[in-house]
């Protein structure tokens, strides 16, 4: 890889030499008179069908890697803002895609219709107030309309009602890993401050503040369906952010501050292990994990366990070297199965007292 790395540069660096050394030899044959470096018809015609041809590989390759890629795409969001993100998402899409398709039509026809030709002269306009008025305005509406949808969307998801009773759980952030806070029986985090770190208090709890001894410190981030949910985020030390792509949820975690997100969880773990969707991606992924396996085992090595779908938290801040691993497993299931899950963690309290 890197001596190819090096070819190509070495390739490149030749390249500009060349090229130089021709501008060098053009202003100097300009500058003597003779003209045999002035594109004449055949040259103009000749860019002339480069430039369609141009923009019809444009085309091309956008059809190639919606159909290539189309696997990539994230099935029906598991939450209940999900639904309003996606629309904001395809309707930007949408407009983006149809304006971009005609300009870049336009561009390229009319380098291709207006090409040089010999004795033509290009026509002098200095302005037209019409026209600079609609392509101006057309955008301000256009954008404006964008905006403003995005903002109202925006403003929808992140508004935090008290009155929708949220499960209030914290999500610690370190280089690298999560750790997840549940407030227990009272609904209040206890304070915590990161001098407290020590032993088993891993995300530095106050153990004098009452508010703190229900609390329940957890590995694995469970979550009752169709209950909202208020995170509190924190970070031991550099910017992580918690991505929840499934949940089309993302936000910063900040050394120093509490940011915060509120979502419901609509879909659980096992029902979108079972859609269509999922059922036919794990099919395909394990199809190619046993393939790899099959080399690895000729090659005496271990091979590869068969993937099952669970959701994950996933750090999204290029956060130090292992960031890539940076995740924890979220479960979304019914209220008893998360009651039963959460009778089996122990308090904060208790766990101090038995120490
Ligand atoms: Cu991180």
């Amino acid at each position: 890889m890197t001596v190819l790395l090096i070819i190509a540069i070495v390739a490149l660096f030749g390249i500009t030499l060349w090229q130089l050394s021709k501008i060098f030899k053009m202003s100097q044959t300009s500058a003597s008179g003779s003209d045999n470096q002035v594109a004449n018809d055949k040259d103009n015609k000749y860019n002339g069908y480069l430039m369609l041809a141009f923009v019809i590989f444009i085309y091309a390759i956008t059809i190639y890697c919606f159909i290539a890629y189309r696997d990539f795409y994230l099935p029906e969001a598991a939450s209940e803002h999900g639904s309003e993100y996606d629309s904001l998402f395809f309707i930007t899409l949408v407009v983006i895609m149809i304006t971009q398709i005609i300009t870049q039509f336009l561009v390229h026809y009319f380098a291709y219709k207006y090409k040089g030709k010999e004795g033509n002269r290009a026509l002098f306009l200095a302005d037209n107030d019409k026209l600079e008025f609609i392509w101006t305005i057309t955008p301000v509406i256009v954008l404006s309309g964008l905006i403003f949808y995005g903002l109202y969307t925006w403003s929808d998801i992140m508004n935090i009602n008290d009155d929708d009773d949220p499960l209030v759980v914290e999500v610690y952030a370190y280089q690298f890993g999560w750790i997840v806070r549940y407030s227990g029986e009272d609904n209040t985090l206890g304070k915590a401050n990161v001098r407290f770190i020590e032993g088993i208090n891993t995300v530095g709890i106050d153990e004098t503040d009452t508010y703190a001894m229900d609390d329940v410190v957890a590995r694995e981030l469970h979550l009752p369906v169709d209950r909202p949910v208020l995170f509190k985020f924190r970070s031991q030390d550099v910017l992580h952010s918690a991505y929840m792509p499934f949940f089309r949820a993302q936000m910063n975690v900040v050394p120093g501050m509490i940011t915060q997100f509120k979502f419901t969880p609509t879909i659980t773990s096992e029902e979108m292990r079972n859609s269509e969707f999922m059922v036919d991606k794990v099919r395909k992924l394990n199809k190619i994990r046993r393939e790899r396996s099959k080399e690895l085992i000729a090659d005496g090595q271990e091979g590869l366990d068969t993937y099952e779908f669970e959701y994950y938290l996933l750090c999204n801040k290029i956060c130090g070297i292992s960031h890539y691993n940076m995740q924890i497993k979220i479960v979304v299931e019914p209220q008893e199965e998360f009651d039963a899950w959460m009778a089996k963690q122990t308090e904060f309290g208790k766990e101090i007292a038995s120490k």
